[in-house]
């Protein structure tokens, strides 16, 4: 086993925090967040204890979804700003010691992009093979490919007759990876980000880049679950180790995959530093681990715990781990993990965050949590935004297979737009955000809850998160240290340690609505405590084997 040490990296000690720019700051009052509205909040993030940004996508497109549909590469969103805005941003970011990494959705295009406009022109235009072009009889699909926005995951085009690949919606074909000159067009345009100053990528849905061979139909088992057949195609890893060798081995950066569709035991084959693929990638499953499509499931705290487990086992020594409860395509995590009742919102979402920062992985923080923001209280279909839920209202509910109750009872709990309200930054009107009409309506619990009384209340969630991130850099064992879960089936504590060099710190959370008697497995006793969420009022005596925890208390111990 190589020693940690050996394994230190700035990408393993640092706290990103990701950035939904649509829904982040407006600083023109237009009603859309922009880069300088992020501009005038770095301050913010710095004394939050942020190091690094990820950016969801910044770049020029129509916004069928939100901007993961990119016209051009090269160009900002109009809506966003301009490249000199962009440029300021990373120089404001460089001043305060902060690096960026921005969103690289090279899967497909937006069929705006001018490569698309060429491709569908003719068969033989010299764009055709940058996308996924078949031949079918009429009336018939080239095969049983489901888009995960609904429908087909196949289109005809009217101009040659012949249908075009799209996982996502049909403003988002897919590129064909297979042909070299996408691959060199990818790699170029990687550069010119990195040349720029930008610091690594989040990669959108990568392991979607190499197409089965032959495109045959999906199994009945395969079809509710595309997602598995997917990102399994054969030409992924050597796609990825030539954009290694070709872009990224000759740049200090970040990199972290999207790794929808990609089990524990694959995860290595990505982040297996040996192999020279990725630094790391987003396991799906704690955040997924609790619904079907929009259709909610029921969780229970030893499910949890299993997945931590697997994700931990998985990174092996020569990986590593991220971790994060959400993202803009998740409900929120006090909403879904915690309590985000006005009694125990605050609480809860404290205990949430600290076994998030706790993990052994880098922290990916999704903006409005530092604030224990929560889902939206949605009632009509017409609140709802996002592209997937016109795709399932279509598939589910007009179709008569589900009836619209209850689609938009789950679907409250599930849909993405929850965590697409504007962040919430005070208690003027709109949550400070805009005073235009926001392009997604704020959510009504501002007044309660937001950053600037936050930033001034030691008690607050937000405090909480700047403790712990103080309190992680502080202390390499809860960076490198070595996880284990003391106590896998207790339905009601998490117990687990962390411990490198002969250092142990012990996280104890419990995630009941009653205080419970804890006895310490494996005969640890308390030294003394490190960090507690405002739960406790008394510390427990140094030496102490048995532990009376506060509901939603979460405390982080050294032990001997
Ligand atoms: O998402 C990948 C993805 O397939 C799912 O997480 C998606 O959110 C959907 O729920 C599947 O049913 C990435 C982006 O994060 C997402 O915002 C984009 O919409 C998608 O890719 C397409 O670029
Ligand atoms: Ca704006």
């Amino acid at each position: 086993m190589v020693s940690s040490s050996e394994l230190k990296a700035w990408w393993k000690e640092a706290v990103v925090y990701q950035i939904y720019p649509r829904s982040f700051m407006d600083s023109n009052n237009d009603g859309i967040g922009d880069l300088v509205g992020i501009i005038q909040k770095l301050d913010y993030l710095k004394n939050l204890g942020i190091d690094v940004i990820w950016l969801s996508p910044h770049f020029d497109s129509p916004n069928a979804d939100n901007g993961y549909d990119i016209r051009d590469y090269r160009k900002v969103m109009a809506e966003f700003g301009t490249m000199a805005d962009f440029d300021q941003l990373l120089t404001q970011m460089k001043q305060r010691g902060m690096r960026l990494i921005i969103d690289l959705v090279v899967n497909h295009t937006s069929d705006e992009h001018q490569w698309f406009l060429e491709s569908r022109q003719s068969t033989d235009n010299p764009y055709r093979d940058y996308y996924i072009w078949r031949e079918s009889k009429p009336d018939t699909l080239p095969n049983n490919y489901p888009s995960f926005f609904g429908g087909s995951a196949w289109e005809k085009d009217a101009a040659t007759g012949q249908y075009y690949l799209h996982y996502f919606a049909k403003k988002q074909p897919d590129l064909n990876w297979d042909n070299p000159q996408v691959r060199a067009d990818v790699y170029d345009l990687m550069r010119f980000w990195l040349d720029k100053g930008v610091s690594g990528f989040r990669m959108d849905v990568i392991p979607f880049i190499s197409k089965q061979q032959g495109l045959p139909d999906l199994a009945p088992e395969h079809l509710p679950h595309p997602e598995f057949v997917y990102a399994n195609g054969p030409y992924v890893h050597d796609y990825l180790q030539e954009m290694n060798r070709e872009v990224l081995a000759h740049y200090d950066t970040m990199t972290v995959g999207e790794a929808f569709g990609i089990t524990f035991e694959q995860a290595p084959l990505f982040t297996d530093a040996r192999r020279h693929e990725l630094n790391m990638i987003f396991h799906f499953d704690l955040v997924r681990l609790d619904r079907d499509g929009w259709r909610k499931l029921a969780w229970t705290l030893p499910d949890v715990k299993a997945v931590y487990g697997r994700i931990d086992a998985a990174a092996s020594s020569h990986g590593w781990n991220t971790t994060f409860l959400t993202n803009h395509d998740n409900p929120r995590a006090v909403s879904h993990f915690g309590d985000d009742s006005p009694e125990w919102r605050s609480i809860s979402a404290k205990a949430l965050a600290t076994m998030m920062f706790s993990q052994r992985g880098t922290p990916f923080l999704y903006q409005g949590d530092e604030l224990g923001m929560t889902n939206y209280p949605f009632q009509n279909i017409t609140d709802y935004d996002d592209v997937e839920v016109k795709g399932q209202w279509q598939d589910f509910v007009l179709s008569g297979k589900v009836s619209a109750p209850d689609y938009l009872a789950h679907l409250a709990q599930t849909s993405r737009d929850n965590a697409r309200t504007p962040m919430q930054w005070n208690t003027q009107a709109q949550a400070g955000f805009t005073t235009a009409q926001p392009w997604l309506a704020v959510n009504p619990n501002y007044p309660e809850v937001n950053a600037e009384a936050q930033t001034h209340d030691t008690n607050s969630v937000y405090q909480h998160h700047q403790r712990l991130i103080t309190l992680r850099k502080a202390n390499p064992v809860l960076i490198y240290g070595t996880y284990q879960d003391l106590d896998p089936e207790h339905p009601q504590v998490y117990a687990f340690t962390r411990t490198l060099e002969g250092k142990t710190c012990l996280i104890l959370i419990n995630f009941g609505h009653q205080a419970i008697d804890y006895t310490l497995p494996n005969g640890i006793r308390i030294e003394t405590v490190l960090l507690d969420n405002g739960a406790q009022l008394e510390a427990p005596a140094s030496g102490s084997t048995q532990i009376t925890l506060q509901p939603w208390q979460a405390t982080i111990y050294t032990v001997a």
